[in-house]
């Protein structure tokens, strides 16, 4: 094992420390629904109660306590503590719906192999939802895998962007190409895909801008670098990850769908997941969008980035 993955199981702890609130949380409510080991209307309401506080969403909510009434039934559950078993099962089977689709995405070659390009990396999401920090750790976490990494400065609306974007590659080590405030963003990922290529990239990682006020715009912009990158590898962006910020609930969830109208998603990052009660959202987004979680950001380090573990999440809020 070399250093880079050494320090990235590390960082899985950490992320695991940090979530350690969440379960908490979503836990007290439960244990003391459970511990009355009745399973009667007054059960399920509590049950539909805890789960909505905890913005698992009124349709996933409902959807869910009706699945699990029905399977009690059938099987005749009196017992409280087997329902939780059930609903342990529904929720995981939630997040493994959409955790599938990653088998179908192949896995990044390029290291030591000729005549392949770089595999594009697009980054979208509103501003202020952790792009560019997500980016960041995205770099450092392909990096601890002995991979090369180029970025592209293609939020060009703000130079403060442009930036940021600069001084998290100087920090992480990874060339940026950027081009003036107010650039082209598509001519800066053209650019930016022929320099990841000359110098034998693995990743090209796009930043964008998310000015989702002018929702035609984004719309236009992201379809323009998409179709920029697609001059040079026809097969780019493989892959589309949107940029969630798990405080803003049922809000962020708006947004994530006007995302996935405007442009195709292979995987969703989730940030400032920090444990609270609101967690719950996790099953909303992945119930609704049908697009996998891949990674989840806990904080505003580096290290507070972990791939997305969806039996350790559901594990962890019933420790
Ligand atoms: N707590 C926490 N803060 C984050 C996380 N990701 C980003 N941030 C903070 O959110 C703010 C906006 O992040 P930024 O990357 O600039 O968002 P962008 O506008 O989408 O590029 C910054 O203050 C970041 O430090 C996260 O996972 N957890
Ligand atoms: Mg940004």
């Amino acid at each position: 094992m070399n250093n880079g993955m050494f320090s990235f199981l590390k960082r899985k702890e950490q992320v695991k420390t940090s979530l350690t609130k969440t379960r908490q949380s979503f836990l007290s409510k439960l244990t003391s629904l459970v511990a009355k080991n009745e399973v009667n209307e007054e059960f399920w309401s509590g049950l539909e109660e805890t789960l909505i506080s905890a913005d698992v969403g009124v349709e996933t909510t409902v959807e869910l306590v009706d699945k699990l009434r029905a399977r009690a039934e059938k099987e005749s559950v009196r017992d409280a503590s087997r329902v939780q078993e059930m609903l342990k099962e529904e929720l995981l089977a939630i997040l493994e719906i959409t955790n599938d689709k990653l088998q179908t995405l192949a896995p990044p070659a390029r290291a030591g192999v000729t005549n392949t390009t770089p595999r594009v990396v697009l980054v979208v999401g509103v501003n202020g939802s952790g792009k560019t920090t997500s980016i960041a750790k995205l770099t450092n976490y392909y990096k601890a895998q002995d991979k090369k990494v180029i970025l592209a400065a293609a939020d060009t609306f703000r130079a403060a962007a442009i930036d940021q974007l600069k001084i998290w590659g100087q920090r992480v080590g990874v060339d940026v190409v950027a081009h003036q405030p107010d650039a082209d963003p598509g001519a800066v990922a053209f650019d930016a895909w022929q320099a990841a290529n000359a110098r034998r990239a693995d990743y090209l990682i796009v930043d964008t801008a998310g000015r989702l006020q002018t929702k035609f715009n984004l719309m236009k912009e992201l379809e323009k670098i998409a179709r920029v990158l697609q001059k040079n590898d026809a097969t780019a962006p493989h892959e589309t990850f949107l940029v969630l910020d798990a405080v803003t609930g049922q809000n962020g969830l708006q947004q994530a769908r006007e995302f996935k109208k405007a442009t195709p998603l292979t995987g969703l990052i989730l940030t400032k997941l920090v444990g609270t009660t609101k967690d719950g959202i996790v099953f909303a987004i992945a119930k609704e969008l049908q697009v996998p979680i891949e990674f989840i950001g806990t904080g505003e380090t580096l290290d507070d980035f972990a791939e997305f573990d969806a039996k350790e999440f559901v594990n962890g809020l019933f420790e």
